[in-house]
């Protein structure tokens, strides 16, 4: 498989696996978010953007709508959110200034 394939397929896996693992389907809740960013996320710099041990500070950036648990678009957001972290580590790119240019209350 071609390595974005692999990307895609794994975000999408990655969320089902632990979205179904109790509760509601295809939605995470506290336990289930605290889990998937505990196992699945072990490089130090991303660790430090998103901090597991303060599950609910985590929960409450992640869940735009605002319904308790984090939803497949809400868990992409994030995914996307610590691919920018990286990249502009890597890049030094963008830096750590928020230049105000993402609606964030968009949907
Ligand atoms: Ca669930
Ligand atoms: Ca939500």
């Amino acid at each position: 498989m071609a390595r974005l394939d692999q990307v895609i397929t794994n975000i999408v896996d990655i969320f089902l696996e632990y979205a179904n693992d109790e509760g509601r389907k295809h939605q995470l809740n506290k336990d289930e978010l605290k889990k998937v960013l505990q196992q699945e996320i072990q490089s130090p710099e991303l660790k430090e953007k998103i901090n597991a041990d303060d599950i609910e500070e985590v929960m409450g950036v992640l869940d735009k709508n605002h319904d308790g648990e984090v939803n497949f678009r809400e868990f992409c957001r994030c995914i996307s959110d610590l691919a920018k972290c990286y990249y502009q580590k890597k890049t030094g790119r963008g830096g750590k200034k928020n230049r105000g240019n993402e609606p964030a209350a968009e949907d």
